[in-house]
């Protein structure tokens, strides 16, 4: 085992584990009745009517039947990448959930206006509760890698595995229609809505009806279950996902509204999750319960047989996958820098060529700023800062630096003299959490004009008064090209206000094209430098050195 120092521990090893599932009353009632609608009109329609009519299944042979037989290589290997895939982005991501474990219909995740809650703590209101105090544990055994701040890590495995997803999807879809094998997923007919819920009747009443031989067509309430997942599980997926970019949302607001904004999209995201696992049991139950062996070789073996052979491959298959788990912990503990940069190997080239392309744009009005805008991070404990702050900050000289041609000390006042913008804008937290707010400062391109970085300035790093988790002056870096075009502030204003303490007074960095932790708070210094590599471990910030954040933070 690794061992910890008593930081590490604390946050890896938390000694309140406490797990406790709340959901708003209003919303659970009506997710029962939702639920139980359907079913008691099936019970009424049995006990009234009886059990309807499914035509019978003839006895097909080989050579009588017209449409596509049994499932070629390529079908059974989708199915069984995406059982990795899936499973690997249902466990990151649930690691990635408790990190702000809950969910919500409104952009500003107001404490207590959540739906659903994962943790038994409620959000106290007489002192400092940080997003960061409010991540939970979880478990290794269901998510990946579970413990508590984690986020990077599990960020790396569910954007790791939601390529291979996609493109077995996109494989998968593609094939579909090349071949027959469309006719078995797509209804092609409304009457296999009425078939399905003539299926659904004998299920809900606890009747087999006439079974199809899976091996040449699905009933009709399969043919549908099926059919969604591919084609709308799959998607929804895929498309809230993306709703939860602070590139893409801060870029094309409308684009989360299309899912009832950026929390909506995150809760939809949850539900797909939901609906995904609830498909697996029941998918999983009725292979048992209609004949498992020929099932089994159906689907790992390709014939229509009783032997035991698909049964045995088909549970190698599934240790196969059970052990994928254990191998990702096993990275996730020992190699998570090789994880971190597998991670950005892949995704760096994507980003750079999409979402870091698009600049922020305002559409938020002084009636969208969020009652209440989570605070994250650790106050300064530094003594000079808080003589500081107790001065309003009348003493504090911002020392701006490095490879420039004009360095500077700025008060806050001159500062204000160089020029002020204002915008409203979106936080998102790279933990989940959102919050609009209205930031004013100095635009960083009005500071780099002044102090005109030599040509070999790069990047620009900021430091922070503030500490770190493990220690350590807490810092982030940020390209010299991003820091001119992403509406970046050095914001000394919150809703018109001073920023206040917490918020990251006197100054805190502001951009919009990417997750809070870029933005430095209770910023002491900046440094104009060739490369992020040179400062701290080299990977771009605190964060990314530490925790192993994502070194692109546009997603
Ligand atoms: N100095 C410092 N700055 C920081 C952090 C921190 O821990 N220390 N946390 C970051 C993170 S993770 C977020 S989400 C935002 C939170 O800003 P807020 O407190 O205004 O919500 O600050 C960022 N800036
Ligand atoms: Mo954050």
């Amino acid at each position: 085992m690794i061992s910890f120092d008593a930081a590490h521990a604390a946050v890896h090893y938390p000694s309140d584990r406490r797990f406790r599932i709340w959901v708003r009353p209003s919303f659970l009632m009506t997710a029962i009745a939702l639920a139980l609608l359907p079913l008691l009109a099936a019970w009424i329609e049995f006990l009234v009517f009886g059990l309807p009519h499914i035509p019978a299944v003839p006895q097909i042979y080989p050579n009588n039947f017209a449409g596509p037989h049994g499932f070629p290589l390529w079908v059974r290997y989708c199915h069984f990448f995406n059982f990795v895939f899936v499973t690997m982005l249902i466990r990151s991501g649930l690691s990635i959930l408790v990190d702000h474990p809950r969910l919500y219909f409104n952009n500003n995740c107001t404490p207590g206006s959540e739906w659903i809650r994962l943790t038994p703590i409620k959000v106290p209101t007489d002192r400092i509760w940080t997003a960061k105090d409010d991540a939970r544990y979880i478990s290794p055994v269901v998510a990946t890698p579970g413990y508590r701040h984690t986020v990077g890590i599990a960020r790396s495995w569910h954007f790791l595995n939601v390529y291979g997803f996609i493109l077995t999807g996109f494989f998968f879809v593609i094939m579909l229609f090349d071949t027959e094998q469309w006719h078995r997923l797509v209804p092609q007919s409304p009457l296999v809505l009425l078939q399905a819920w003539n299926t659904w009747v004998h299920y809900a009443t606890f009747h087999l009806p006439p079974e199809f031989n899976g091996f040449y067509g699905y009933n009709a309430l399969q043919q549908i279950a099926y059919f969604s997942v591919v084609f709308v599980f799959g998607p929804l997926a895929i498309l809230t996902g993306i709703a939860m970019s602070p590139a893409a949302v801060n870029r094309f607001p409308w684009y989360a509204k299309l899912f009832g904004g950026r929390q909506s999209a995150r809760s939809i995201h949850f539900l797909t999750m939901l609906g995904f696992l609830a498909f697996i049991v029941v998918h999983v139950t009725l292979i048992v319960m209609t004949g498992f062996a020929r099932n089994m070789n159906h689907i790992v073996m390709g014939t229509d047989d009783l032997t035991r052979r698909g049964m045995i491959l088909g549970f190698v298959g599934i240790g196969v996958v059970l052990l994928s788990w254990v191998a990702a912990h096993y990275v996730s503990w020992f190699y998570p820098r090789s994880l971190q940069h597998a991670q950005k190997f892949i995704t760096y080239p994507l980003l750079l060529t999409t979402l870091n392309r698009l600049p922020p744009s305002e559409h938020y009005s002084e009636d969208d700023i969020s009652p209440r805008f989570w605070p994250n991070g650790k106050m300064p404990e530094r003594e000079d800062w808080k003589q500081l702050a107790k001065s309003g900050f009348r003493g504090f000289r911002l020392k701006v630096g490095g490879l420039v041609d004009h360095p500077v000390e700025l008060s806050l006042a001159d500062i204000e003299s160089l020029g002020k913008t204002e915008h409203i804008t979106m936080h998102h937290c790279i933990q989940g959490w959102t919050g609009i707010a209205k930031w004013g400062g100095l635009p960083m391109k009005s500071l780099v004009e002044l102090v005109r970085p030599k040509p070999n300035a790069k990047a620009v790093a900021f430091f922070s008064f503030g500490g770190s988790l493990y220690g350590g002056a807490y810092y982030d870096t940020q390209s010299l090209e991003n820091v001119l075009q992403a509406e970046c502030l050095l914001a000394s204003e919150m809703n018109g206000k001073p920023l206040p303490e917490v918020y990251g007074a006197p100054l805190r960095l502001r951009v919009e094209n990417q997750l809070g932790y870029k933005m430095v708070k209770w910023i002491e210094r900046i440094e104009f430098i060739e490369s992020e590599k040179s400062i701290g471990l080299g990977e771009g910030g605190k964060n990314e050195d530490d925790e192993y954040f994502d070194l692109l933070p546009n997603i």
